[in-house]
């Protein structure tokens, strides 16, 4: 077992290329960061964190070869771009190596890259924390998501997928059906949410939460024009997350 902290980012300090291993703690810090915020266990917001890119030691052939050799399931897509195998391999790694047997956190490994229908809390915090963390640079719109991430959880996913399957589509990548799916699920959650808190608060409906999905127009509502949210507001947003 090597559930401890301490050992396993020495453990991963060796596994891992240098630039791997600092994209790594930034995933740490920021699920911290993101569960204080949210309201959820710190310490598993964490490992799920430290562990998610775990397999990004391997290469994708030798990722297909260790997941078809362990029974895991590979799809086409994955097949296709074995990169990807690295969230499976790593969930199978952070329970078989690291003595993790928490299955929310597992999943949350599990779904990291493509994301998947129905994304529980950490799921949420875990693909984001990987977008916004202080390492990453590559996103044009990082510091609009990086305030974003921490003013509504639930737009900055939707957000974060979105420019995903932009820059999948964009650079001619094949495209998992998971990421997909994944997105038009988080849109239909998010306009669901959104419709039922104007519906609760008809008196305060300005048309603002009606919009579908998240466009770059409404990630621009995170930047410095936003105004200030009321109490009530802010009472509702918390209770999004309260579990
Ligand atoms: O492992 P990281 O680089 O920290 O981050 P990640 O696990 O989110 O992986 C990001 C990479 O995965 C990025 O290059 C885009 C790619 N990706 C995400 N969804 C898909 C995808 N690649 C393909 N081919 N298809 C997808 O649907
Ligand atoms: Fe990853
Ligand atoms: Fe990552």
């Amino acid at each position: 077992m090597m559930e401890q902290f301490s050992v396993i980012r020495k453990h991963l300090k060796k596994k891992l290329d240098p630039r791997r291993f600092e994209h790594t703690l930034g995933v740490e810090f920021t699920c911290a960061a993101l569960a204080m915020r949210y309201g959820y266990d710190i310490k598993k917001a964490q490992l799920a964190g430290l562990l998610h890119d775990c397999a990004k030691r391997y290469p994708g052939p030798e990722l297909l070869r260790r997941c078809l050799e362990r029974e895991i399931p590979v799809t086409p897509a994955e097949e296709a771009d074995p990169s990807l195998l690295h969230a499976k391999l790593g969930a199978w790694m952070a329970k078989e190596k690291y003595g993790v047997e928490d299955e929310e956190i597992l999943e949350a490994i599990r779904c990291h890259t493509t994301g998947k229908p129905g994304m529980s809390l950490l799921d949420k915090l875990l693909y984001v924390a990987d977008y916004i963390e202080p390492e990453r640079d590559t996103a044009p719109e990082l510091t609009q998501f990086r305030k974003m991430a921490f003013i509504d959880l639930d737009e900055a996913c939707l957000a974060m997928m979105k420019a995903n399957l932009e820059y999948l589509r964009e650079s001619g990548r094949t495209i998992d059906p998971m990421t997909e799916v994944a997105y038009e699920d988080m849109k239909r959650e998010v306009s669901e949410r959104n419709r039922s808190a104007n519906e609760t608060m008809p008196e305060r409906d300005t048309g603002e939460n009606q919009k579908e999905g998240t466009t770059v127009g409404s990630v621009k509502k995170y930047g410095k024009a936003r105004r200030r949210s009321t109490g009530r507001e802010k009472g509702r947003r918390y209770q999004n997350y309260r579990h």
